[in-house]
C-alpha cells in the first residue's frame, strides 16, 4: 500500500468528489491538485484517478522506453464509439500500426501544400458569413464550423454547408449525440452492474449513431463505386487494406479529434489578444508585412511558415489552455518513480497539460500569464525537455499537428490582416469541457482593417 497525496475531505464510498464540477472536471481538479505536488491521486466513487502536474515527472512518463500510452477510462469509453480508430486504438492492435503507416504520409509538413487551398477557401467563407452579419460573432461558434469544413473536406471532399448555409446539417448534432451517448455507455458499461443503464443509453440514441453510421456509410460506398484515387484521406484508406468499419472509425475520430481542438486554440488565442493590445499590435504588423496592404490578400503555402509571432501567440494559447488538456500514460514494466511510487503496467497516469504547461520550476512566476515572447528562439533554448506538450508525446503524439498549425496560423494571419478587433471589457473567461477545452460565449466586435501604416 503506497500512499498518495489526495485532497483534502475524502469521504466514503463517494471519495474525493467534493467541490468537483461535474460539468468542468478538468478546471475543477486542476482546483483541487494545486499544491499537493507533482503526484495526486483522486477516487471517484471507487475508482482511482492518478494525476501528474509536474513537469519533471510528466517527462519522466514521456520516455518512450519506460511508458507508452495508456487507455484511462475516458479514453476506453470512447471505443464504444470509435472503436480501433487511430486516437483510441492500442498500441499493439494491427489497425493503429495499419492506419498509422498509411497517413503518415499525408500529414507530413510537405503534405499541407495539398490542403492549403480548402483552408484558404474556407476561411473566405468564414469573412462572408460574418461580413454579412450585424453586431458582435462569437469567436467559437464561428471557428467550430470553419474547422469542421476544412476537415470534411481535406478528409472526405464532403462540403457540409456549416458556412453557407443558415441550418446546421443534421451529421453534426447527430456526431456528438452519438459522441456523447458512447462514452455514457462505455463508462456504465465498466461499472459494476450498470450494465442494464448502458443498454437503455443505447437504444435511446441509436437513432444517432444509426444516421452517422449509414451517412458515413453512404460517402464511403458511393466512392467505392467510382474510380478510386487518393485526393483525400478516404481514398488513400479506400486503396488500402483498412475494412470498412474501421475506415468509419478513422473517419469519425479525425472528425471529432481535428475540429474542436484547432477550433479552440484559435477561439482562445483571439480571447488572449484581445486583452493584450502589444502582442496585438506586433502580431497584426506582421501580416502587413508578409500580406501587404490588401485585407483581401491571402497567403501563398510558403508565406504561412513566415508569419513567426502569429505562431507565437497559438503556441501561448496552446500553453494556457491545451485543447486537448491531457494525455495517459502506463509503465511497459513494473517501475519505481523519481518519487519513489511503483507503477505496474496495468496502471495508468493521467498528465494534466495546463498543471504541467504552468509549472514554475519551468516557466517562472508569472506562469498564469500570456506572454507570446516565451516563444522566441532565444528564450525556448535550453527549456526543460517535455515541459510543453500539446500534441501529445512519442509515437502516440498528434498525427494532425501540422494539419492544425497550418490551418490556425493561416486562419489567425488573414483575420488580424482583414479585421481590427475588440472584446467586451466586462466578458470575464468562461470555458466549456466537451472532449475538448473552449472558450464560451466569447465574442468579438470586427471592423475592417483601417492602417496606420
Ligand atoms: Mn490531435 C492525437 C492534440 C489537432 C488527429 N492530438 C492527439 C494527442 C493530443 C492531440 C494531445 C495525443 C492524445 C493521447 O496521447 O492520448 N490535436 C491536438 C491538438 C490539436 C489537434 C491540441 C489542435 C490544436 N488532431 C488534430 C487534427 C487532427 C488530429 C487537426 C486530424 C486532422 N490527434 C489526431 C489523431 C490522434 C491525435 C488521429 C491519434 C494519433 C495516434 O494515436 O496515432
Amino acid at each position: 500500500g503506497q500512499t498518495l497525496p489526495h485532497p483534502a475531505g475524502r469521504r466514503r464510498v463517494v471519495g474525493d468528489v467534493a467541490g468537483v464540477d461535474r460539468a468542468r472536471p478538468l478546471q475543477s481538479t486542476m482546483d483541487r491538485v494545486q499544491g499537493l505536488g507533482p503526484l495526486v491521486e483522486m477516487q471517484v466513487f471507487g475508482q482511482k484517478f492518478v494525476f501528474v502536474t509536474g513537469a519533471g515527472l510528466a517527462a519522466e512518463l514521456c520516455d518512450e522506453q519506460r511508458f507508452h500510452k495508456g487507455l484511462s477510462p475516458a479514453l476506453e469509453a470512447l471505443r464504444e464509439f470509435a472503436g480501433d480508430g487511430l486516437f483510441t486504438a492500442r498500441d499493439d492492435e494491427i489497425n493503429w500500426k495499419l492506419a498509422h503507416e498509411l497517413l503518415m504520409p499525408a500529414f507530413t509538413k510537405e503534405a499541407m501544400q495539398r490542403y492549403h487551398p480548402t483552408m484558404l477557401e474556407t476561411v473566405r467563407e468564414l469573412f462572408a458569413m460574418w461580413d454579412a452579419q450585424d453586431g458582435p460573432v462569437d469567436v467559437s461558434v464561428g471557428m467550430t464550423k470553419l474547422t469542421m469544413e476544412t476537415l470534411s473536406r481535406a478528409a472526405f471532399s464532403h462540403d457540409f454547408g456549416s458556412l453557407t448555409q443558415q441550418e446546421v446539417h443534421p451529421f453534426i448534432p447527430a456526431m456528438i449525440a452519438a459522441l456523447s451517448a458512447g462514452q455514457r455507455i462505455g463508462s456504465l458499461n465498466a461499472m459494476p452492474g450498470a450494465s442494464v443503464f448502458a443498454k437503455r443509453v443505447r437504444a435511446r440514441n441509436q437513432h444517432h449513431q444509426d444516421y452517422v453510421d449509414s451517412m458515413l456509410d453512404g460517402i464511403i460506398a458511393e466512392r467505392r463505386a467510382g474510380e478510386v484515387d487518393d485526393r483525400d484521406l478516404l481514398g488513400i484508406m479506400l486503396g488500402s487494406e483498412l475494412d470498412d468499419l474501421n475506415i468509419r472509425y478513422q473517419i469519425l475520430t479525425f472528425l471529432v479529434a481535428g475540429h474542436e481542438t484547432t477550433s479552440g486554440a484559435l477561439s482562445f488565442a483571439l480571447y488572449y489578444l484581445s486583452r493584450h493590445p502589444e502582442a496585438l499590435a506586433r502580431a497584426q504588423a506582421e501580416t502587413d508585412v508578409v500580406l501587404g496592404p490588401d485585407r483581401d490578400a491571402e497567403p501563398t503555402y510558403e508565406q504561412v511558415a513566415k508569419l513567426r509571432s502569429v505562431r507565437r501567440v497559438l503556441d501561448e494559447a496552446l500553453r494556457l489552455w491545451p485543447t486537448a488538456p491531457a494525455f495517459t500514460r502506463s509503465p511497459r514494466e513494473t517501475t519505481e518513480l523519481s518519487t519513489g511510487h511503483t507503477m505496474r503496467p496495468e496502471d495508468w497516469a493521467i498528465v494534466l497539460l495546463p498543471m504541467v504547461h504552468r509549472d514554475p520550476e519551468v516557466w517562472g512566476d508569472d506562469a498564469d500569464e500570456f506572454d507570446p515572447d516565451r516563444f522566441l528562439p532565444e528564450r525556448s533554448r535550453g527549456r526543460a525537455p517535455h515541459a510543453y506538450k500539446p500534441f501529445g508525446t512519442g509515437m502516440r503524439s498528434c498525427i494532425g499537428r501540422q494539419f492544425a498549425l497550418h490551418e490556425a496560423v493561416l486562419v489567425l494571419a488573414r483575420l488580424l490582416h482583414r479585421y481590427d478587433l475588440s472584446g467586451d471589457p466586462d466578458y470575464a473567461l468562461r470555458i466549456s469541457e466537451r472532449l475538448t477545452l473552449m472558450p464560451e460565449g466569447f465574442e468579438l466586435s470586427l471592423r475592417p482593417r483601417t492602417r496606420t501604416t
